[in-house]
């Protein structure tokens, strides 16, 4: 039995020597250490010995035991080690490798012009109002003087929520909520940029959303050269100090008088060309005097104040700004379009 024993143990060193994987390892480990292994099988012939003889064999047996068992977790601890520096070595990150810069974000032409619009009026005083997009047909329309039978009304051109309740068609109405938080304080000098939404089909001029600004200024002795001045100084702060602007008569239910307001062509200064149509002048926005029954609405006596508002689209603005010919780029979101005017 003793020279079983020392038989198995020569065998099982001789075979672990030559195990080259963990899994090999194992089934050595199995094989001669197992439940149903050499070692046991061995041992299961203790039985037949004489009782003096057995502590002997059990020494030996603890012996191989051991031996076999100091070689595996030797082999064991060598496979681990090398695994471990081999995934170093696979993983390894060169530090030193240049960095991938992020991209950077711009904001979108269409906020950079109602920006610069919004510096140019507070550079002037006036302060900036904002109100709800959905609104009720008494602001968008009954008290800006828009009759009921008016066909801005009409379901072609409006988005109706219900009977009463619309998508704001321009921001006229956050100057009527502005009029009436005032509680009949004077001046009153405000702009009021935001989304409104008409029911148009989109084209290169038109889109069922687009952007406003309008402006009030609420005062005694409110004049038409005072909106005048003022636009003629917002029309140089924004398209250059050489460009001069003009008015033609022009009605809208919420003013009278009412006009319309040119800008001379900045890219030929006035001469005629492809961007004016010839014309030397290109239409930015429309204004007027505020009407008395607007005035009322808006909690103001039109016997003691007078007023003077206009109103311009953004997306015209740009356009005209950069010289793009379609608004529905600036709602594609095309990066190649955008990013050119990112350090603009
Ligand atoms: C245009 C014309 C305009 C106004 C807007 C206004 C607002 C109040 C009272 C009186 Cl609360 N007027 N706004 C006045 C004249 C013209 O806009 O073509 N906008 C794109």
């Amino acid at each position: 039995m003793k020279e079983r024993l020392e038989a198995m143990k020569a065998e099982a060193l001789g075979r672990l020597a030559e195990a080259s994987d963990p899994g090999r390892l194992n089934e050595l480990r199995v094989h001669y250490l197992g439940k149903k292994g050499q070692l046991t099988e061995i041992l299961r012939g203790m039985g037949s010995l004489p009782p003096e003889e057995r502590p002997e064999i059990g020494r030996i047996a603890n012996e191989v035991r051991a031996a076999i068992e100091a070689v595996i977790a030797e082999k064991q601890a060598r496979f681990e080690r090398e695994e471990t520096a081999a995934r170093l070595e696979a993983e390894t990150i060169d530090v030193t490798l240049p960095g991938r810069a992020p991209r950077i974000g711009a904001v979108h032409p269409l906020m950079k012009v109602q920006q610069e619009i919004e510096d140019i009026f507070l550079g002037m005083g006036y302060a900036i109002a904002e109100g709800p997009e959905v609104e009720t047909d008494f602001f968008n329309f009954e008290a800006l003087n828009i009759p009921k039978n008016h066909p801005a009304r009409d379901m072609q051109d409006t988005f109706y929520i219900t009977d009463e309740i619309l998508l704001r068609t321009h921001t006229s109405p956050v100057q009527i909520r502005a009029m009436r938080a005032a509680g009949g304080r004077t001046p009153l000098k405000i702009i009021c940029p935001g989304k409104v939404f008409r029911r148009d089909d989109d084209d290169a001029t038109h889109s069922f959303m687009f952007h406003q600004v309008e402006g009030l200024v609420v005062g005694p002795n409110i004049r038409m050269s005072d909106m005048l001045g003022t636009l003629l100084q917002f029309a140089r702060a924004m398209f250059g100090p050489q460009v001069t602007i003009r008015q033609r008569p022009s009605f809208f239910p919420f003013v009278e008088p009412g006009a319309e307001v040119d800008v001379s062509c900045a890219q030929c200064g006035g001469e005629g060309c492809r961007m004016c149509k010839g014309t030397g002048w290109l239409e930015i926005l429309g204004c007027g005097m505020v009407h008395p029954r607007v005035l009322e609405h808006g909690g103001y006596d039109p016997k003691e104040v007078t007023g003077f508002a206009f109103g311009m689209g953004i997306e015209r603005i740009a356009l005209l700004k950069y010289g793009i010919d379609d608004i529905r780029l600036f709602y594609g979101g095309d990066v190649r379009f955008l990013r050119q005017f990112a350090k603009m």
